[in-house]
């Protein structure tokens, strides 16, 4: 049985990524960040679920829509805002931004703006730590658009053949960009194609958090014990466009209203209440807390410095 603390940990951590992500598509618009913002929005349920099951010595492997991972293993929004912002206070010195949040310190190697790049090297990380019987499993998240790329069948097929102490994490958003994913792949359900790889493999609802957290789970354990890997494939949809600035106008209105009516931190609230007995009263303290974290980081971010030239050019000589 869910503990009150975990179910509430679980809803704190869906509600920062929801607050996270409209608060920067607002810094967004006021345009204080510049190139593409994909948001998380709709998909808080998929990383928030995953990481929860991992240990401090596991890594994740994140994508071009990474806020949400990165907020799940635990960074701290204020160096996020501040790398979003493209300031000197970010965790890549703000020379990654959105697209290249990474925190080796908490175990995340990073988020990646090539699609399906993150994969090969989520499995590269795994044999390292096959190879030094370090016990960390590998958490990789990708997307369908990714899903058909070579190098995921490449790294599949590794992966397998190794026996490689990783969790595929497929994140079914339905769309890469604009293409609906039966567009783009003739299997129903993509996590078949780990099981053409004799990898076994899940389908889980993406939009509850303890759906996605009880296979992670297992998933993992598995890892630990050298029976992996394992894939899940987690159906969820964008509540928007491709990036902040896609309206998005390619989705059916019909499947858009039910999938938010089937909102993952509204379900993540319920299950709190419903299971774990929180009171309104525990919600409202956590979405107040959410908020002045939130308020800070941008306070904090707006104000940093950006990296001045001389150290940008000692920076790009010295590599
Ligand atoms: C190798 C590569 N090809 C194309 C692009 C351009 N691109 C950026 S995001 C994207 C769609 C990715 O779709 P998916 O993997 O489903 O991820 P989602 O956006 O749904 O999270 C594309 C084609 C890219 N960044 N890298
Ligand atoms: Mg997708």
């Amino acid at each position: 049985m869910y503990s009150k603390k975990f179910l509430l940990d679980l809803y704190k951590t869906m509600y920062t990524i929801r607050v996270f992500e409209s608060e920067c598509i607002k810094l967004y618009r006021q345009g204080l960040i510049r190139g593409y913002y994909h948001p998380y929005l709709g998909e808080e349920a998929v990383g928030t679920g995953v990481c929860a099951a991992l240990g401090k010595q596991d890594y994740i492997v994140s994508t071009h829509r990474g806020h949400g991972h990165c907020i799940a293993r635990g960074a701290d929004v204020k160096h996020m805002v501040a790398e979003v912002l493209g300031k000197e206070t970010g965790y890549c010195l703000g020379l990654g931004g959105s697209m290249h949040i990474a925190d080796i310190t908490v175990g995340n190697l990073g988020a990646n703006g090539i699609v399906g790049g993150g994969i090969p090297l989520g499995v590269g990380a795994a044999l390292a730590s096959k190879i030094r019987k370090e016990d960390r499993v590998v958490a990789i998240f990708f997307s369908d658009g990714a899903s058909n790329n070579g190098v995921f069948a490449e790294s599949l097929n590794l992966a397998g053949a190794w026996s490689l102490p990783v969790v595929f994490v497929l994140e079914n958003n339905h769309y890469a960009v604009c293409t609906p994913v039966e567009k783009s792949c003739k299997a129903d359900d993509l996590y078949t194609i780990g099981q053409g790889f004799g990898i076994e493999s899940h389908m889980v609802d993406g939009n509850d958090v303890l759906e996605v957290y009880a296979a992670a789970q297992e998933a993992v354990a598995k890892c630990r014990k050298a029976k992996g890997p394992v894939l899940i494939e987690a159906k969820t949809y964008r509540h928007g466009g491709h990036h902040v600035n896609d309206p998005g106008a390619y989705m059916p209105q019909d499947r858009l209203e039910y999938f938010k009516s089937r909102d993952p931190v509204t379900l993540g609230k319920g299950h709190a209440m419903s299971i774990g007995k929180a009171t309104k009263n525990d919600i409202a303290k956590i979405d107040k807390a959410v908020q002045k974290e939130m308020d800070e980081a941008v306070a904090f971010a707006k104000e940093s410095p950006e990296m001045s030239e001389e150290r940008f050019f000692e920076l790009v000589e010295n590599y």
